[in-house]
């Protein structure tokens, strides 16, 4: 099958870098972002892929003006509109401060737009496609108050801390793998920082306390593809599962400036794959 892996949209992102278009009364950047969002699902339509992954932050925060809402919403519209599955996963822009829920992506679910998918826990999901049936394991941004209660962190040390975030998600993650059907290909849509990342503009838009996740925990040979997001800088970590950031699709700011842009697509079957 084919799919379409995008990540890091931040629509909404840099008004301060460009001016009011006369003709729209819209911000230059946002129909920048619209523009390269736009061609990222015309490549999805055109091809067609099966399955579009969203590795996450689609705005700068949970809570993006209606006009920015509609203009992504507006884009993302026409995959549901072309029959072609979507899995939207939450990132660290896209939840709220506050406790769960009320993720910015929630909505989708909540209209219960055909075909799309929101990931806002570890969870595994099982989709049909045109040309057959997925798994796709969600894994949204974690933070430490998902894993950890005040009082299990109490006294311990930060490294302390950080060994038993990892193996408290060590042990989530393995009861989604425990639940994948062999037979059936399967990909891993996380939203976190690897341990073996190189950055990108990323580490300036700190939103809410992360942990960096060793890469080893993902790169189990159940997964036929790992599709990440959050770190802007295009990356392929592992072949053998095949783990790759795409990076943003837009540069959100100046410290977003090396290397290209874009997006991952390709074929995923069980055991292969030629992204
Ligand atoms: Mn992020």
């Amino acid at each position: 099958m084919k799919l379409l892996h995008l990540s890091d949209i931040h629509m909404g992102s840099g008004f301060s870098h460009g001016r009011v278009n006369p003709e729209t009364g819209l911000n230059t950047r946002l129909e920048d972002f619209v523009t390269t969002l736009s061609r990222c699902v015309d490549r999805a339509i055109a091809e067609p892929v099966d399955l579009v992954l969203f590795g996450g932050d689609a705005f700068p925060d949970a809570t993006p003006p209606p006009f920015v809402q509609e203009a992504f919403a507006n884009q993302f519209r026409r995959l549901a509109d072309a029959q072609i599955p979507t899995v939207l996963l939450v990132g660290n822009h896209d939840q709220h401060a506050q406790g769960q829920g009320g993720a910015s992506l929630c909505i989708y679910r909540t209209l219960g737009v055909p075909g799309f998918v929101v990931g806002d826990r570890l969870e595994t999901h099982r989709i049909q496609t045109r040309n057959g049936p997925v798994q796709v394991v969600t894994l949204p941004w974690l933070t430490r108050s998902t894993l950890l209660t005040r009082p299990e962190a109490e006294g311990l040390s930060m490294g302390e801390v950080g060994q038993l975030l990892i193996d408290r998600l060590r042990v989530a993650l393995e009861g989604e793998i425990r639940t994948l059907d062999p037979e059936v290909p399967a990909v891993l849509l996380a939203h976190l920082m690897a341990d073996t990342a190189r950055y990108g503009a990323e580490r300036f838009l700190a939103v809410g306390k992360g942990f960096t996740v060793p890469l080893a925990l993902l790169t189990r040979p159940c997964f036929d593809y790992v599709a990440l997001g959050h770190v802007h800088r295009h990356q392929v970590l592992c072949q053998q599962p095949l783990v790759i950031y795409p990076g943003s699709i837009e540069r959100v700011d100046f410290s977003d400036g090396e290397g290209r842009k874009g997006i991952c697509s390709g074929g995923v079957g069980k055991g292969t794959n030629d992204l």
